[in-house]
């Protein structure tokens, strides 16, 4: 997926980024010049379109051989047709897939990528919510050239044995476009490095190979401190190299103690923000640019972290948290799924892909120190702790080196805080209903300790208030006027900021955004206000409401 380092020095990459011709189904026979990454919503007649449409371009290969075509995403389901037939399906629109296409001949190729953004039976977390699910091929599409083996990812972590001194354990997975005889692999991490005799591989096959290195004299990666080294494999056939990859990974410890998230040693408070990805300009399709502006106006406000509400985000954004030391609590997708659909066959299906696949594309990210899941489902049921439990064990299971949480809105009612590292709430004390902020927190840790949680540390995944760009009520202070948004983040912070059990915030949220028609009764302007920046990233009075709470609290 594209990066913002080069991932390769061997592998040949070309983007397919530009203008394909966009036909939407509806009968209409209309055809577009779309832009990829892009959301057809940014077509002024396709906006609002809710349905299918095919996105297609030719491809010249120049050389024959084996490709490897990299779907940033497709929002958010896609069938991806090569030279008409079909090569790959992929559910959810937030994390990438590959498919492996052998033996091209040089030449021009057809290249279609069926895409549907409907709310339909089949898809159980893309459902009419608080944000907007929007249509196309929405992040970098990529097709690099690969020999009969490559490497196809790696999984890093690194158990600290003394000061800047580390073990570092790479799994390298390795996958066969053909067959192919003496495979080896040599990996080099910070003047380490290590050697994998991965054998002889068949055709369509894959290996994940273990190694370990002892690095030292290395900085770690800390929070606004980062510092990153690259991690690369080199693949050799038969004694020739002929393929690499690298990441970029950093060393850090993390973890929780009873009361907060301790950081290479020391305990640091989280200040942060949720941010969806969307942007009024370019819909969930942001550019790198636009969000490294997204960071700058988070890092101006005093925040050290950042919530990927409520789903995993695009590599490239992770990829500047990682450089600028921005912590992330990033979450797999769900946001309040009806547990009517949370126990169907269909669910489990869809988020395990969902799991697996936004672990294995971004585990080595050092900025992510814990994993979400189930924002706001059905935890105070033992049908809905059943859920709970079996998505928790499966992060475990797939990445057993990060804490895991989940936001929970179940207030005093919650039977799942057993399960989680951190006991995380969502909380609109003065917005959804009229009680002191510390009188709320006092009745929600009495809570926590009845109920066992006592030792536990919290972190308050969300909190803000509704205010409508431009609208002003000095005197009166309206609810959904900027100052009422600014004098109850005032008072939502100032009393969880000096709270002695709370390890940090996040602010709901950063931007305003679009939300489904289906919202559009509870949500002015079918948008979800609570920004502290309007969807063009005008600051509202709220922004410097928490810009001086978040610069008070070190
Ligand atoms: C929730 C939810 C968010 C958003 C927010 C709100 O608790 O997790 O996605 O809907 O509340 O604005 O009410």
């Amino acid at each position: 997926m594209r990066r913002t380092f080069a991932e390769h020095r061997l592998r040949e990459v070309a983007s397919l980024d530009g203008l394909w011709t966009m036909k939407p189904m509806d009968g209409s026979g209309r055809a577009f010049a779309a832009m990829v990454p892009g959301v057809w919503e940014r077509i002024p007649a396709m906006a609002g379109y809710r349905g299918e449409a095919d996105y297609e371009r030719t491809v010249t290969v120049g050389k024959g051989g084996n490709y490897l075509l990299r779907m940033g995403a497709v929002s958010h389901t896609g069938r991806v047709y090569w030279d008409g037939e079909l090569v790959a399906e992929h559910y959810n629109a937030y994390t990438g897939f590959d498919v492996l296409l052998t033996r091209v001949q040089s030449g021009e190729h057809a290249l279609r990528v069926h895409v549907d953004n409907r709310f339909t039976e089949e898809s159980a977390l893309h459902i009419p919510n608080d944000y907007y699910t929007y249509g196309g091929i929405t992040r970098p599409v990529e097709l690099q050239r690969v020999g009969a083996a490559f490497v196809s990812r790696m999984a890093f972590h690194a158990e600290q044995t003394g000061e800047g001194a580390y073990r570092a354990h790479v799994r390298v997975f390795v996958r066969a476009a053909e067959d192919a005889k003496d495979v080896r692999v040599t990996l080099e991490l910070a003047g380490a490095s290590a050697e994998i005799d991965a054998g002889d591989l068949f055709a369509g096959g894959e290996k994940a190979l273990d190694a370990a290195m002892d690095v030292t004299g290395v900085r770690a990666w800390d929070v606004l401190d980062a510092h990153l080294y690259d991690l690369r494999a080199v693949l050799s056939v038969c004694g020739e190299d002929v393929d690499d990859l690298i990441d970029r990974v950093g060393f850090r410890t993390v973890g929780f103690d009873s009361e907060q998230l301790m950081l290479n040693g020391r305990p640091v408070t989280v200040k942060g923000f949720n941010r969806h990805e969307d942007h009024g300009l370019f819909g969930c399709a942001l550019p790198v640019e636009a969000m490294a502006d997204d960071l700058q106006l988070i890092l101006n406000a005093g925040a050290n972290a950042v919530r990927t509400c409520h789903y995993p985000n695009d590599p490239r954004f992770l990829d500047l948290c990682d450089e600028l030391g921005v912590l992330v609590w990033e979450e797999h997708h769900a946001r309040a799924i009806p547990t009517e659909i949370l126990t169907t066959e269909r669910f489990a299906r869809q988020e395990a892909a969902c799991n697996e696949e936004m672990v294995a594309q971004h585990v080595n990210h050092p900025c992510i120190y814990i994993w979400g899941v189930l924002n706001e489902c059905e935890s105070e049921t033992q049908t809905g702790r059943a859920i709970y439990k079996a998505q928790i064990e499966h992060m475990r299971r797939l990445d057993p080196t990060r804490p895991v949480s989940f936001a929970s809105c179940r207030f005093m009612s919650d039977i799942c805080m057993d399960l989680v590292d951190v006991c995380s709430f969502n909380i609109y004390p003065k917005w959804y209903f009229d009680e002191d902020v510390e009188h709320y927190l006092r009745r929600l840790t009495a809570w926590m300790d009845e109920v066992g949680a006592a030792g536990k540390p919290i972190l308050i995944t969300e909190v803000g208030a509704g205010g409508i760009a431009g609208y002003h009520d000095p005197f009166g202070r309206a609810k959904w006027s900027e100052e009422r948004q600014r004098d109850i983040l005032t008072e939502q912070l100032t009393a969880i900021l000096s709270h002695a059990r709370v390890s940090g915030v996040y602010v709901w949220q950063f931007a305003d955004v679009p939300v489904a028609e289906e919202w559009a009764m509870n949500r002015p302007k079918t948008q979800n206000n609570k920004g502290v920046v309007d969807l063009y990233r005008r600051p509202k009075e709220s922004y410097f409401a928490v810009k001086e709470a978040f610069e008070k609290r070190r």
